[in-house]
């Protein structure tokens, strides 16, 4: 799929890139930061829920001596990386459902527990 390490790398951080601007999108309206458009949340939604399946492939064991921000801890522990994308995937999938109903509070409420897997993952395996 890459031709490079490197290349793998530039993939997984811009996939992540594009998710968090998304994902920020609802995360404003969440905040009252910006105003709540049902629609902007549903399209913004769908998005991060597609994105969501995308950095994983840039994982490739021949990246872990790539420079990066992901720890060493997280080629030891694959495993635990896996199932935390699985948590987030799951996740986002379900803020993706409650943006589709509209209702503001099923989304903050799911929005909070899908920037809670990002969290998780970010404090054990990111620099
Ligand atoms: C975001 C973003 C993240 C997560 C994380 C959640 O909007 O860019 O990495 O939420 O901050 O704690």
């Amino acid at each position: 799929q890459f031709q490079k390490p490197e290349d793998a790398v530039k993939y997984r951080q811009a996939a992540f890139t594009v998710m968090a601007a998304h994902f920020g999108r609802i995360g404003a309206m969440v905040q009252g930061k910006a105003p709540f458009d049902a629609k902007v949340a549903q399209d913004n939604a769908a998005l991060v829920a597609t994105l969501s399946k995308l950095p994983w492939a840039g994982f490739t064991p021949d990246t872990e001596k790539v420079k990066s921000r992901t720890k060493p801890e997280a080629w030891m522990e694959m495993d635990k990386v896996r199932a935390g994308a699985d948590k987030m995937m799951k996740a986002v999938a379900d803020l993706d459902a409650a943006a589709r109903t509209g209702n503001l509070d099923a989304i903050k409420k799911t929005f909070g527990d899908a920037a809670a897997t990002c969290k998780a993952c970010h404090d054990a395996y990111r620099e």
